[in-house]
């Protein structure tokens, strides 16, 4: 992946759109995405990643999540998938479902 390609998942995660990611923002979108990580499973994740304490997942920490072998934290891992499954099919990931979910929660 490029940095180009980051910086779209980083924007498709940032729901409120300050350009990081919080728990809430990833929690939102995997929600949508038919996650199942729960919000505090979601906190902890981030926490794991975050590299400066702001509580928030910035570009670096997210192109760190996806460039490193997570092989055995289950909740990084389904993090990185949700990441990696949105850049796989870009734009055209959002399933019927989720324009549904998103028209309720917008
Ligand atoms: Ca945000
Ligand atoms: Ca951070």
């Amino acid at each position: 992946m490029t940095s180009k390609e980051f910086e779209r998942v980083l924007k498709y995660f940032d729901k409120d759109g300050d350009g990081k990611i919080s728990a809430c923002d990833l929690s939102h979108r995997l929600g949508q995405m038919g996650g199942k990580l729960l919000l505090n499973e979601v906190a902890v994740a981030v926490e794991a990643l975050d590299s400066n304490g702001d509580g928030l997942l910035d570009l670096g920490d997210i192109i760190k999540l996806m460039k490193e072998e997570n092989g055995e934290d289950d909740k990084l891992r389904d993090l990185k998938e949700a990441f990696g499954m949105y850049e796989e099919d870009g734009c055209g990931f959002i399933t019927p479902k989720g324009e549904e979910l998103l028209k309720y929660y917008t």
